[in-house]
């Protein structure tokens, strides 16, 4: 076999990768030596955008199997048959890191799962907790701005982090869960994920139920604490990326176990909690878990920058049979993922192969950067049209929506029936165990210690009280741990 011949990108085989063309041995460089600059000027190219948030990551491909029938909620083909598998991409992440951060930083966990169905890509985003800090997207950038760097110090500040949120109460659910040792998981494999978001099943006689994802580990929780994550930030930054690589490698494929809540529209319409409250969960025993099926991971990608930097994933992408929900949340993802993805990858990310949907896309989309499908062809780029034989398929119109209301207004999000940050925060803490709760609290102390500052009482005092709200034990022992005289500021 012809062995293969060293070349530009433009493939012209040629032989000085190392030597620069120059006049005499000692003379100056040539402006000629062409592959000189295209060296230099595609490595000045190298980098993309890093994500704004979930920048530090890894990505595995693998497969989906359904292991039970769920198909009275829902006729999204990749559900239809027990057995019937689909290949997936699946990424991790931290969120507010850089590219270069630590894996075991104290952050949530992206679990970002994307579906290859015959109906298109389901792009499933969720993180590695049930609930979330905030209720509305309009809030995100926020919220974002106090875990990343100071402005002027361009450190990290725990004083920025807990004053947004003792400002903003409904963030306590997730902020206890951060701080508990789930903020700081054991690499990828030992964690659940969670879809986080009400999403909607639609079946095939167009019936629509309201459904929360959950992917359980096969592999069993495992969590450093507190002074393990500091150590092991400090022993190996890529830790959790090393632990998926080197499992998958080895053939030790780690499995999830996909289920489903289930919530009609009529108890949507009743329940006492808002179900499409992004801080809140549904409770298990009103709510119990279907088995759906189980997600193995067995392959790593050949080129991390191809497949996972490149990779895209956005809640807009569902398919036939899943839906959205009202959840102010995933109303406002919907539009930032691909918005995101525009400027980093570009219009045509979608032909990226990673994020390209591998049975067929028939649109009108023309041109634009990197357009490398074929464009069209010489078809017709107008819809509709005398020639083409493409059709928009009626069966795939997906029912009405029923309206929870009639009145278009900015709500006070935390308004009448919207206010209790506090009873599920507290109830998480109760059933904690002895161990978990003496661990998050230290988690606690370590971090409300840092807050600094002329406002640092109020800050501290403003936060305890939304603590001692939850939980007068877990307030108690905070406002210990902290040597913070509560009485001092009772009548604040
Ligand atoms: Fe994200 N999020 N997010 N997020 N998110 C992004 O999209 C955003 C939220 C999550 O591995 C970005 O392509 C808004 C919740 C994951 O590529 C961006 C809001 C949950 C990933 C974005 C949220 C997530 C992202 C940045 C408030 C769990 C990584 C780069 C409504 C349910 C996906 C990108 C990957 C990435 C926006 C909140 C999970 C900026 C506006 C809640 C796993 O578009």
């Amino acid at each position: 076999m012809e062995n293969k011949k060293l070349t530009t990108a433009s493939g012209r085989p040629y032989v000085d990768h190392e030597d620069s063309l120059t006049a005499g041995a000692r003379g100056p460089v040539l402006l000629e030596d062409y592959i000189l600059h295209e060296k230099l000027a595609h490595f000045n190219r190298e980098r993309i955008p890093e994500r704004i948030v979930h920048a530090k990551g890894t990505g595995a491909f693998g497969t989906f199997t359904v292991t039970n029938d769920i198909t009275k909620y829902t006729k999204a083909k990749i559900f239809n048959e027990i057995g019937k598998q689909t290949k997936v991409f699946v990424r991790f992440s931290t969120v507010g890191g850089e590219k270069g951060s630590a894996d075991s930083e104290r952050d949530p966990r992206g679990f970002a799962v994307k579906f290859y169905t015959e109906d298109g890509n389901w792009d499933l985003v969720g993180n590695n907790t049930p609930v979330f800090f905030i209720k509305d997207a309009k809030k995100f950038p926020d919220f974002i701005h106090t875990q990343k760097r100071h402005p002027r110090t361009n450190l990290k500040s725990a004083t920025m982090m807990w004053d947004f949120w003792s400002l903003n109460p409904e963030s306590l659910h997730q902020v206890l869960i951060l701080m508990s040792d789930r903020g700081t998981p054991f690499g990828y494999r030992h964690m659940n994920g969670y879809g986080s978001h009400t999403y909607s099943m639609i079946n095939k006689d167009n019936e629509r139920v309201f459904v929360k994802f959950h992917f359980k580990t096969a592999q069993g929780i495992k969590n450093l604490n507190g002074p393990q994550a500091n150590e092991m930030r400090k022993t190996d930054m890529d830790f959790a990326q090393r632990d998926l690589y080197e499992n998958i490698e080895k053939g030790n494929f780690p499995k999830w176990n996909l289920k489903i809540q289930v919530m009609t529209e009529a108890e949507a319409e009743t329940a006492k909690v808002n179900p499409f409250d992004v801080t809140k969960v549904w409770p298990h025993a009103e709510f119990p878990l279907i088995d759906a099926g189980v997600m193995e991971l067995n392959t790593m990608p050949m080129n991390y920058f191809q497949d996972v930097e490149q990779a895209a994933f956005a809640p807009a992408h569902i398919v036939d049979g899943i839906g959205f929900s009202p959840d102010k949340m995933l109303q406002g993802r919907i539009l930032s993922y691909p918005d995101a993805q525009r400027y980093r990858l570009g219009t045509n990310y979608e032909q990226i192969p990673v994020n390209r949907c591998p049975y067929m896309t028939n649109n009108y989309q023309r041109d634009g950067y990197m357009r490398v499908d074929g464009n069209g062809q010489d078809q017709p780029n107008y819809f509709p049209n005398s020639f083409d034989d493409i059709t928009a398929d009626q069966n795939y119109r997906e029912p009405a929506q029923k309206l929870f209301s009639d009145v278009a207004d900015r709500f006070d999000r935390n308004g009448e029936g919207e206010s209790d940050h506090f009873s599920q925060p507290g109830n998480l803490y109760k059933i904690m165990t002895a161990e978990e709760k003496t661990s998050t609290i230290n988690n606690i102390v370590d971090s409300m210690s840092a807050i600094d500052g002329p406002k640092k009482d109020e800050i501290i005092s403003r936060q305890l009280c939304h603590w001692f709200r939850a939980d007068m034990e877990l307030g108690m022992r905070i406002a210990k741990g902290l040597n913070f005289d509560v009485s001092k500021h009772m009548n604040a």
